[in-house]
């Protein structure tokens, strides 16, 4: 009963945010969002809280943010559901999926050509070190969301559709602990899926799949990518213009030993402040070590060949950095350090946005209390990641 009224409420919470916007229907245990294919006009309501009594992730609140976070979409606001893979044998390989719900004005990575705002997008990477990139638009999006932690009679608690992409995700486990993302496009000359299964489930509220077993089979025009590797779920929205908001962007997730990692570090445009924001999350063995966006907790740095700009810090627009350097806090005295090195190119034009795969290699140190001396508790830990980068501020502007 108790589940029952918690869930009632988030529903009605969500109902009274969406009425304005797209049509939806309710029920105690369903919703079912219609996003239009066309850019509305009027303000978009966006939803930032969510539910996390005792600091924790209830299942209700879980699946409500696999949700849509905006009423409606128009030409400033933007909200993604975004989905890969990397390989652990071979960091080349990967593959990310993506459904935007954006106007090109609102990101400006998408396609401004495109009257629709429901884009379904993939990338993919290759052992040979090439990369594949192909996007469809949608007429309709439809994303149903189970709201009491009981899946429908189809099977899904979290489902979306690209129509007709020939792009979806369904999951089934109530906990959004796996998911499936299914791509069977003629058009693209794609087929196939990405499955995954969570490796730490109730965990990180930002990130909804923190980090996942992840096993690609698909072909991709004739070619065959094959791996299985660590995958990664989340979703985005602004009510703003992405321009408007970002100075430079710096995101990742990877796996390294035992350990599991995302950072994000983010600098605004035109802070008079220069406040860094940053989200760090760390776990090992699945257990949960630091979630938590306190700026103290995470240093993120691009790190670049001598007499290049890559390693600027603040970044402009056009820095294109080797890897980058990370220093986690996870517990009194204790830091994970993590270099990341660029292998692959997966996305990007080389000035303002760039997403890459490649290898990263850490340490666990204990930092004496003078911050001195240093003792090395774990060297070496090897993994993969997959990681990117906005850099929106051009030389010479303030
Ligand atoms: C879109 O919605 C946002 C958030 O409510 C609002 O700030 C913005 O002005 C709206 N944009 C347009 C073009 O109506
Ligand atoms: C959003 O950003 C674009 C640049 O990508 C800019 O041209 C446009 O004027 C901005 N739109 C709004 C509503 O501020
Ligand atoms: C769950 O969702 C997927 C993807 O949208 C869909 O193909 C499938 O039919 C749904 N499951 C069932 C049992 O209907
Ligand atoms: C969306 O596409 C799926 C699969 O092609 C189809 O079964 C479904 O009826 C379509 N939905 C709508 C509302 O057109
Ligand atoms: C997704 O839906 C398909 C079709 O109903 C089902 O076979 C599969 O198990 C579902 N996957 C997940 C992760 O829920
Ligand atoms: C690299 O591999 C991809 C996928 O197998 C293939 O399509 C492409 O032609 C290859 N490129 C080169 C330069 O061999
Ligand atoms: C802004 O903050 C960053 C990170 O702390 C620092 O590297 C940079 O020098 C600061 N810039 C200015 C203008 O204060
Ligand atoms: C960097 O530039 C300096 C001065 O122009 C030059 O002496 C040095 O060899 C350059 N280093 C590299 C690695 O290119
Ligand atoms: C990271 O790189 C720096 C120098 O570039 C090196 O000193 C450090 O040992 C490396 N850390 C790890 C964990 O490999
Ligand atoms: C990397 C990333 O995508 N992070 C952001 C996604 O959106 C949430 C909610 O707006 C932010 O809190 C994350 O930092």
């Amino acid at each position: 009963m108790a589940a029952f009224t918690l869930s009632w409420t988030v529903i009605l919470t969500a109902a009274a945010a969406f009425a304005l916007g797209f049509a939806s229907t309710f029920s105690t245990s369903h919703s079912t969002y219609r996003i239009p294919a066309t850019v509305q006009n009027g303000p978009a309501h966006a939803r930032f809280e969510v539910d996390t009594p005792g600091g924790k992730l209830g299942i209700q609140s879980r699946q409500s943010l696999d949700a849509p976070m905006l009423s409606s979409i128009n030409s400033s606001v933007f909200d993604w559901w975004y989905f890969d893979a990397v390989s652990l044998d071979d960091p080349r390989e990967s593959l990310v999926l993506t459904f935007f719900t954006s106007t090109a004005d609102a990101f400006p990575f998408l396609d401004s050509t495109q009257e629709s705002v429901l884009i379904a997008y993939a990338w993919a990477s290759f052992r040979n070190g090439s990369s594949w990139s192909g996007y469809l638009p949608a007429t309709l999006a439809t994303v149903d969301i189970s709201g009491d932690g009981e899946a429908e009679a189809d099977g899904n608690v979290s489902s979306g559709m690209w129509n007709d992409t020939g792009l979806q995700w369904n999951a089934s486990k109530e906990d959004l602990s796996a998911y499936e993302v299914s791509v069977n496009s003629p058009e693209l000359d794609v087929k196939g899926k990405l499955s995954f299964t969570s490796i730490a489930p109730h965990v990180g509220w930002v990130n909804l799949v923190p980090d996942a077993v992840g096993s690609v089979d698909m072909t991709i025009r004739g070619s065959r990518l094959d791996f299985v590797g660590a995958a990664y779920h989340d979703k985005n929205w602004s009510d703003r213009n992405f321009t408007e908001s970002v100075r430079s962007w710096y995101w990742g997730h990877g796996r390294l030993g035992a350990y599991s990692i995302v950072w994000f570090s983010y600098l605004a445009i035109n802070d008079p402040t220069n406040t860094t924001y940053v989200s760090s999350y760390v776990a090992r063995d699945g257990e949960t070590i630091v979630d938590a966006c306190d700026v103290s907790l995470l240093t993120v740095r691009p790190t670049g060949s001598p007499n290049t700009t890559g390693s600027r810090y603040p970044p402009y627009v056009g820095d294109i950095p080797d890897g980058f350097k990370l220093d986690f806090a996870l517990r009194e005295y204790q830091r994970l350090r993590v270099n990341v090195s660029t292998e692959s190119k997966v996305a990007g034009d080389g000035e303002y946005y760039m997403r890459w795969t490649g290898s990263i290699k850490g340490e666990v140190v204990e930092v004496g209390m003078d911050s001195s001396s240093e003792s090395v508790l774990e060297s070496s830990i090897t993994g993969v990641a997959v990681f990117e980068q906005f850099h929106m501020l051009e030389r010479g502007s303030s």
